[in-house]
């Protein structure tokens, strides 16, 4: 026992003591086998040497002459020196895996990355009156487009023409082309349009229900939502078109038969809604890729296109994101899943200009909108705000949507009444430019 009770300094053995008792390896200790062989004999040799000076210092006898002094100054100036060639011995051999240490450490500092809110959850966004003047109009001939229309685009202008607007149909398959003659849009009575052009699957048979429709650029390109074929059983699918070929109807350029993938639901309660989802909108806001539990990367998804399709579910309101790869066969994967919130939906369209998806639902949830857009926290596509349908508008069956360009603070928003109402389908208010939510 080391006591107080010695005449040799105390102070001296307790600062001492600690060092000794580092250079021991702890239990368990994983100090690396190269390291061990480059300490080697030189660790034993001065293991013995610092405990020799141990001795010196803690045994009584050894006395406290001037001679015992300089002695135990050249020892320590030896234990130094070991102590550092020791030393360095052990560290060369183990700074790489200090280092990948350090590293880890770094990475998996709290403060090194950005914090992570919760999602916040769809009953915490606010369900609002409508945004705009709440003057609903008629927006088409009466009389002249019928029943069954459930999917509107609106196409802005461009340096050669006017706005179009398209629309489809179902029970017959039909897409319509329309421009705006000064007080409604009416069907374009050139290159065959005059009462529409029929859509077939790509064997150039069948009546595909269509119920919604996206163009993704300018061109004659179209993605349609299908439910099923006729009066057929449930097969919900996405079929590709060319609408700028010529003829009086066009037979799919592909198609996705998405069945395997959802859930099952009646014949009638397939896709109802389609928008497309730009790859640079995606990736600026940080989407997140729920297959592959990373950020979205378009390069994982080849022959993909330049977005996404968001395809939204009658039966369970659900929308699904999905990677459809256009090489032959076709084939698809789902990237994202998103509940709206609602029993069902019935349109989607996504806001080149706010970067927002617009959600309708018809006389099943008393004609609401809802607007989404992807958290660049999350990743996810969250619920901003609920939007009341206008008062002056009836709670009719609104199973299409879509809106125009910005023009003098206001957008025209349009919505298709599939039972035709009155005569007429497509009705107009409008929403301010800009964020589509407080
Ligand atoms: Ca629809
Ligand atoms: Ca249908």
């Amino acid at each position: 026992m080391l006591a107080a009770s010695r005449s040799e300094s105390p102070r001296a053995v307790c600062l001492f003591r600690p060092r000794f008792s580092v250079l021991h390896d702890p239990p368990g200790s994983r100090a690396h086998p190269a390291a061990r062989r480059s300490l080697g004999t030189s660790r034993s040799t001065f293991m013995e040497f610092l405990n020799a000076q141990r001795s010196t210092f803690e045994d009584p006898r050894a006395g406290a002459g001037p001679h015992v002094v300089i002695q135990r100054l050249a020892r320590t100036e030896n234990a130094l020196r070991n102590f550092l060639l020791y030393g360095w011995g052990m560290y060369r051999n183990i700074i790489p895996a200090l280092t990948i240490l350090l590293i880890l450490l770094l990475a998996a500092c709290p403060g090194s990355k950005p914090p992570v809110q919760p999602e916040p959850s769809l009953a915490a966004a606010a369900t609002l009156a409508w945004p705009g003047p709440n003057a609903t109009a008629n927006a088409d001939v009466a009389g002249a487009l019928g029943g069954n229309i459930s999917g509107l685009a609106y196409q802005g202008s461009t340096a050669c023409g006017a706005p179009t607007m398209w629309a489809v149909k179902n029970g017959p398959s039909v897409i319509y082309k329309m421009a705006w003659n000064g007080t409604a849009w009416a069907s374009v009575q050139t290159d065959g349009w005059g009462a529409g052009k029929a859509l077939r699957y790509a064997s150039g048979t069948g009546s595909p229900d269509a119920e919604d429709l996206v163009f993704p650029d300018a061109s004659g390109n179209v993605y349609v939502a299908v439910e099923r074929d006729g009066s057929g059983p449930s097969k919900p699918s996405i079929l590709q078109y060319d609408v700028s070929a010529a003829g009086t109807s066009f037979n799919a350029v592909r198609e996705w038969n998405l069945t395997a993938d959802l859930p099952t639901v009646s014949s009638n309660a397939g896709f109802e809604a389609l928008t497309f989802l730009p790859d640079a909108y995606l990736t600026f806001r940080k989407f997140r890729d729920e297959r592959l539990n990373k950020l979205y990367n378009p390069a994982d998804y080849p022959n993909h296109g330049s977005g996404l399709l968001m395809a939204g579910l009658e039966g369970n309101g659900g929308m699904y994101v999905y990677a459809l790869n256009h090489s032959s066969p076709t084939s698809f994967l789902r990237v994202a899943f998103v509940a709206s919130g609602w029993p069902s939906i019935m349109a989607l369209v996504y806001d080149r200009e706010a970067g927002s998806v617009w959600a309708w639902c018809d006389n099943t949830c008393s004609n609401q909108g809802k607007v989404f857009d992807v958290d660049p926290v999350t990743g996810k596509f969250t619920l901003r705000v609920t939007y009341l349908k206008p008062s002056t508008l009836g709670n009719y069956n609104h199973e299409g949507i879509t809106f125009a360009e910005c023009s003098m603070g206001w957008r025209t928003f349009y919505w298709a009444d599939d039972s035709a109402t009155g005569g007429n389908v497509i009705r107009r208010d409008a929403i301010p430019c800009g964020r589509p939510y407080p």
